[in-house]
């Protein structure tokens, strides 16, 4: 189902409303992970309102496009943009992370309309989506795979499984995107596992690499266009991004991958936020 057409500027505006209603989400039930929600903001919010094909009224619907959230600690950013969808009320988004609500603390694909795939453990995302990705090839169906990983989470083994196996199968209908904002829970990439050559990694695995910069709406858009050009090998968007992005006291903080939001941080952010010009 065809998504209304946002400007870049109306889209970067959803993008700012989105960080604010996080904040409120997170400050209310004093748990939940803020920053790497923040930096896969643009990400989700590109595909869900711009670029993916689902139809909130058949969420099975099987020509849909899926979106994993491989990095499922991002759970309230695909929440606020499946209620902007349409897929459940925006009611619903103040029972996050409450005892039996639909809105889990990690993506249940039981529980809410339109997650694809449970997700928390990270590693799992990439191999279930060549799955869905090579069930369209069989089926001979045109829907795309889109998978959100962290950097972070690339460390697990299962992750370069998925990607040999894709590139076997020449899954060009399957595009990987990285949230790459060199930080993880316990500190940065770097300092955890560096990664270096990343880039040819995933070229020398046998993907199509673009990069472009996940906070900019029309540079998303732009990268998943070019992938949708290539032929014969997935790809992989390797979004540059902050974790923490837009709450400055945030940014590139690794101790603010799952800490709660206080009184005193949550006015801080807001008075941040609302100081912000679109
Ligand atoms: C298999 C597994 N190991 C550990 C964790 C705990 N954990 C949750 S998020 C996270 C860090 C992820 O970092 P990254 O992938 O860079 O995420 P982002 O920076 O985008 O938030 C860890 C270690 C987990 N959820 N699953
Ligand atoms: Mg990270």
């Amino acid at each position: 189902m065809a998504v209304s057409k946002l400007s870049d500027q109306e889209l970067t505006a959803l993008c700012h409303r989105f960080r604010i209603q996080l904040v409120e989400l997170l400050h209310a039930i004093q748990t939940g992970h803020p920053g790497g929600s923040l930096s896969a903001c643009e990400i989700i919010t590109t595909l869900y309102q711009r670029i993916l094909n689902v139809d909130p009224s058949r969420p099975e619907w099987e020509e849909r496009d899926r979106f994993i959230l491989s990095k499922g600690h991002a759970a309230p950013m695909l929440y606020l943009n499946l209620a902007e969808r349409g897929f459940f009320k925006k009611e619903k988004l103040k029972s996050l992370r409450q005892i039996n609500s639909m809105l889990q603390g990690h993506p249940c694909a039981h529980k809410t309309p339109g997650v694809e795939l449970s997700t928390g453990p990270l590693g799992l995302g990439l191999s279930a989506g060549t799955g869905m990705a090579a069930a369209a090839k069989l089926k001979e169906l045109s829907y795309y795979t889109y998978v959100l990983l962290g950097d972070g989470e690339i460390q697990e083994g299962v992750i370069w499984e998925g990607l040999m196996t894709a590139a076997k199968f020449k899954l060009d209908h399957l595009i990987a995107i990285l949230d790459h904002n060199k930080v993880q829970l316990d500190g940065t990439v770097e300092e955890i596992m560096p990664e270096p050559n990343l880039k040819e990694r995933f070229e020398a695995f046998g993907w199509q690499v673009i990069v472009c910069n996940g906070h900019c709406v029309a540079a998303i858009t732009a990268a998943i266009e070019e992938a949708k050009e290539v032929k014969g090998k997935p790809i992989m968007i390797m979004a540059q991004t902050v974790k923490g992005k837009g709450i400055s006291f945030m940014e590139g903080k690794n101790s603010w991958h799952g800490s709660p939001i206080t009184d005193a941080y949550y006015e801080q952010a807001m008075r941040e936020l609302k100081e912000v010009l679109l």
